[in-house]
């Protein structure tokens, strides 16, 4: 049971997440006092896990981790996000925790209600949000974190966070593979940084997931196109997977489906697993929140809200297994080189990668001036070089984007991607062409072509639309021939009919 005072760290909530953080902490070292509401989970949790190099103190009551924990004491709350947070930390405040005391979680919090909390909390306890990727492996042998809240905060937390992040190799930007799971990696750059004040940490994780389904959904789209084009085989494709993460496209999620596309059904050895996985995504709802994010700040994010309405598209099985009977599209069938079709797939994963991208950086970007943060994003692709589900060699070239130009106003721009985009958009623009022949759907590739074009454009028909909605509903224009703020309307010479409406909200 509980012993006084000794603790260095507290964690509530032992589902997986929970269980896998405490246990990469004790590795390293910390003793790490342990909560659950369900007490035998905690229990067996404590048992199951004897002799670690830190140890766990097992706390029936939330009075009982107060007490086991050095002062300041620090707690890790990992529920659910939304109300069970603020019940836990009410319940923290009744069982003794003090106002120097930090009130950390690492839950996948909405953002605003990190902001939110830090202030309702204050002067009773200091609250802190730190988001935390990698899933269950990244939990247990190191995740990448990304910190918000008060700096006074951090300082106590810094050395636990550097302790347990993934690590990285600094020459190389490379993940460090632990020797044996559970053996800690020594040196190497940790994966966490200072995000910035109250919700910083927890949106920018948002943002990493936004991201994380634009780059799931692209490399499900590449899949698509090169098995329907090619009529290829689960294990083929597993090769081209595998055969580009040699190269620009390394990363995790590139290495995963590569082994999944290998993956034999287990109920028939012949098949492969993937062909026997129903089609219908599901979603917990952080893409959601990006696109939702991005529409209310007026950033275009296409591809992220794109892979988000993709997954909803999917969903409609019955829907579209009765659509696919009825509505008709072209019949296609390739004839070109095989190989050349290949690199070009990949080149617009690469160009779309770019630009999926390009926009979670834009929301970064913007909301530094909505939320009065500071945000240091080459820090931040140098945290998501390792221990996250979006790790992949292309975040070092990021990293060397925003540390050659801080103020990069879009990633597209960077001299690197730049001519990346330029080398291999002919490919890219080919690729959606092909997709759009065949009658293949690939909203994610086509969406940030769309977005790269319209965003080098110096042109775009927003003449036109302003000049309909100036003719509904008076809402005025400015005019290329008069600086820009000044705002004009005409009494559009309307044909001879009833009354036009006055506004339409347009
Ligand atoms: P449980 O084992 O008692 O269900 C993920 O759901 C984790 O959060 C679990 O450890 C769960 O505890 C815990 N959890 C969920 N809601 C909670 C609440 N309101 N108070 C405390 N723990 C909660």
């Amino acid at each position: 049971m509980a012993q006084n005072a000794s603790a260095d760290v507290g964690l509530i909530g032992l589902a997986v997440m929970g269980q896998n953080l405490a246990l990469n902490m004790a590795d390293h070292g910390f003793k790490v006092a342990v909560y659950n509401r369900t007490r035998s989970v905690m229990e067996r949790f404590v048992a199951d896990n004897p002799g670690t190099p830190g140890g766990l103190v097992a706390c029936a009551s939330l009075p009982d981790l107060a007490a086991a924990l050095r002062k300041p004491r620090k707690v890790i709350i990992l529920v659910q996000a939304g109300p069970a947070v603020d019940r836990v930390i009410s319940q923290l405040l009744e069982a003794g925790i003090e106002e120097d005391d930090l009130v950390v979680d690492c839950g996948n919090s909405l953002w605003t209600d990190t902001i939110r909390r830090e202030r309702e909390y204050s002067g009773r306890c200091l609250f802190f949000g730190s988001g935390v990727s990698g899933g269950e492996l990244g939990a247990r042998y190191g995740p990448s974190m990304m910190p918000g809240g008060q700096a006074s905060a951090w300082k106590h937390l810094e050395p636990i966070w550097n302790s347990i992040a993934a690590k990285v190799d600094e020459s190389s930007g490379r993940p460090m593979e632990t020797a044996e799971p559970g053996k800690p990696v020594r040196g190497g750059m940790p994966c966490t940084s200072y995000i910035g004040e109250n919700g910083a940490g927890h949106y920018v994780k948002m943002i990493h997931n936004g991201i994380e389904y634009v780059d799931m959904q692209l490399i499900s789209e590449a899949y698509f196109l090169l098995k329907k084009l090619l009529d290829l085989k689960s294990d083929e494709l597993a090769a081209i997977f595998a055969q580009w993460n040699q190269g620009d496209l390394d990363s995790y999620l590139i290495q995963i489906t590569a082994e999944i596309l290998r993956q034999p059904d287990p109920a028939d050895p012949d098949g492969f697993l993937v062909d026997r996985i129903l089609d219908a995504a599901q979603q917990k709802g952080t893409g959601k929140w990006t696109s939702g994010n991005a529409l209310d700040m007026g950033i275009p994010a296409n591809s992220i809200a794109e892979a988000v309405f993709a997954r909803c598209l999917s969903a409609l099985k019955s829907e579209r297994v009765e659509a696919s009977r009825q509505l008709s599209g072209p019949a296609f069938s390739y004839r070109g080189d095989r190989r050349e079709l290949i690199a070009a797939v990949r080149d617009a994963l690469y160009c779309s990668k770019i630009c999926a991208y390009a926009q979670g950086f834009q929301l970064m970007r913007q909301a530094q001036v909505e939320y009065r943060w500071k945000l240091d994003f080459a820090s931040i692709a140098r945290i998501w070089r390792g221990g996250c589900i979006i790790r992949a060699r292309f975040l070092q070239k990021i990293t060397e984007a925003y540390t050659r130009d801080p103020e990069l106003v879009n990633l597209m721009l960077d001299p690197y991607f730049e001519g990346q985009i330029r080398e291999g958009q002919a490919h890219w623009r080919r690729v959606v062409s092909l997709a759009a022949q065949a009658g293949l759907a690939a909203p994610a590739f086509m969406s940030a072509l769309a977005y790269y074009d319209g965003y080098r454009s110096e042109f775009l028909p927003a003449n036109l639309l302003q000049g309909q909605r100036d003719y509904f509903g008076a809402h005025t224009y400015e005019r290329t021939d008069q600086p820009r703020g000044a705002r004009f309307h005409l009494d559009w010479p309307h044909p001879k009919r009833p009354q036009i409406p006055i506004d339409s909200g347009g």
